[in-house]
C-alpha cells in the first residue's frame, strides 16, 4: 500500500472517530478541547497534512483532496455540537421560570401636587393672555420691599419675620419683587403671573419656613376693580367649578388701595357651614374659605417703577399654592406637601 493510500485511511478514521467524540461532547470546555486536539495548529489533522510533502505530486493532489474534505467535516460537526449545546443551555435557562410571566413594573414618579395646582393656576391666567415669569429667590430692599411701599419701620421687615442674608439682602418673602421686575422692564398694558418659591421666618403646625405663591397683576390704562373682580372671578370659576360662589372683602395690603381679601363658598360643605349634622372643619360653619388677596396697585408702588399713576391703574392679587391645594384636594395638614411621602404623592399621580 503506496504511503498516499495509508494517510488517506488515517484521514477517513480521523473523520470517523471525531464524529462520533464532537457528537458527544457534553460541555462547552470539552468541545473546545476537542476542537484543539483535531483542528489545533499541532492538532491530529495538522500532524496528518505534515507527513503530505513525502509524497508524489499525484498522491499528493489525493490525499490533500481528503484532508480538506475532513477539515471541512470536523469543521461541521463542531458547530453542530456548539449549536446544540447552546440551545440546550438556553432552554435549562428557560425551564427556571415561566416565560408568559409578566414583566416587572418599575413605577413612574409624577408631579407634586403643588407643582399640579401651580401648573393649573398659572394656566389658568395665561389663558387670559397673563405672561409667566419667573426670577431671584435671592432678593434686594429694595424689590421685595421699598418699591412695593413698605415704610421703613414696617414690621414684616423685622429680622423676626424676614430671612436675611446680608444687610439689604434677603429671601423674598413674597413674589412680588417679581412683578416689580416684570414693571421695571415692561411698557403697559402689561399683565403677568408670577409662581415661585417663598421663605418667612416661621415654622410651626400651619406654617413653613419655605412655600409657594403665585400673584399677578395688570396695568393699563383705564383698569377698574370690576376688572379685578371680573378676572379673579373667572380664575375661581376655572379652579373649583362654575357653581362656587365669590365675594370680596374689604383688606389692607401696603402695596394695594383699595384692598380686599377673596373668599369662595366652602369648598367641603358647598356654604352650607355643616357636613350631616356636625360643624364644618374646613370653613368653622362660617360657609366661606378665604383663597386669597388682591387690590387696586397703590400710586407709590406705580411710581417705584416710572409708571405715572395719573395715565395708568391696575389690579394686583395673591395667593398661597399650598392653601389652594389643600382646599382643592381637601388636604388637612400642610406638612404632608413636605414630607414627601410616596403613599400621599402618589394619590395625585
Ligand atoms: C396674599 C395677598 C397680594 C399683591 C399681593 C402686588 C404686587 C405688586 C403690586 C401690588 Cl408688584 N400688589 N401683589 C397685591 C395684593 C395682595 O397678596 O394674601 N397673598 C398670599
Amino acid at each position: 500500500m503506496s504511503s498516499g493510500q495509508a494517510l488517506i485511511e488515517e484521514l477517513t478514521a480521523l473523520a470517523g472517530e471525531a464524529k462520533n467524540t464532537l457528537g458527544q461532547a457534553s460541555s462547552f470546555e470539552a468541545l473546545e478541547e476537542l476542537r484543539v486536539a483535531y483542528l489545533g495548529r499541532k492538532g491530529r489533522l495538522a500532524q496528518i497534512m505534515a507527513k503530505l510533502p513525502g509524497l508524489t505530486a499525484e498522491e499528493k493532489r489525493q490525499a490533500g483532496q481528503t484532508a480538506n474534505t475532513v477539515k471541512e467535516e470536523l469543521t461541521a460537526h463542531y458547530t453542530v455540537r456548539l449549536e446544540g449545546l447552546k440551545r440546550a443551555q438556553d432552554e435549562a435557562m428557560l425551564a427556571g421560570f415561566d416565560p408568559a410571566l409578566p414583566g416587572r413594573s418599575h413605577p413612574t414618579g409624577g408631579l407634586h401636587p403643588l407643582s399640579i395646582v401651580s401648573d393649573e393656576i398659572c394656566r389658568a391666567f395665561s389663558g387670559m393672555g397673563f405672561e409667566v415669569v419667573t426670577g431671584p429667590e435671592i432678593e434686594t430692599d429694595f424689590y421685595n420691599f421699598e418699591a412695593l411701599n413698605f415704610p421703613p419701620e414696617h414690621p414684616a421687615r423685622d429680622m423676626q419675620d424676614t430671612l436675611y442674608i446680608g444687610d439689604n439682602i434677603l429671601l423674598r418673602t413674597h413674589t412680588s419683587p417679581l412683578q416689580v421686575r416684570t414693571l421695571l422692564s415692561r411698557k403697559p398694558p402689561v399683565a403677568a403671573i408670577a409662581p415661585g418659591k417663598v421663605y418667612r421666618r416661621d415654622s410651626d403646625i400651619t406654617h413653613s419656613p419655605m412655600f409657594h405663591q403665585i400673584e399677578g397683576f395688570l396695568v393699563d390704562k383705564g383698569v377698574t376693580m370690576a376688572d379685578l373682580r371680573g378676572t379673579l372671578t373667572f380664575f375661581v370659576h376655572r379652579i373649583f367649578g362654575p357653581d362656587t360662589l365669590v365675594r370680596f372683602r374689604p383688606s389692607f395690603f401696603p402695596f394695594t388701595e383699595p384692598s380686599a381679601e377673596v373668599d369662595i363658598s366652602c369648598v367641603m360643605c358647598e356654604g352650607k357651614g355643616h357636613v350631616g349634622g356636625q360643624t364644618c372643619r374646613v370653613c368653622k360653619s362660617t360657609g366661606w374659605v378665604e383663597i386669597l388677596g388682591c387690590g387696586m396697585i397703590d400710586p407709590n408702588v406705580l411710581k417705584a417703577v416710572d409708571i405715572d399713576p395719573e395715565v395708568y391703574s391696575g389690579f394686583a392679587f395673591g395667593m398661597g399654592v399650598e392653601r389652594v391645594t389643600m382646599l382643592k384636594y381637601g388636604v388637612g395638614d400642610l406638612r404632608l406637601f413636605f414630607e414627601n411621602d410616596v403613599r400621599f404623592l402618589g394619590q395625585f399621580a
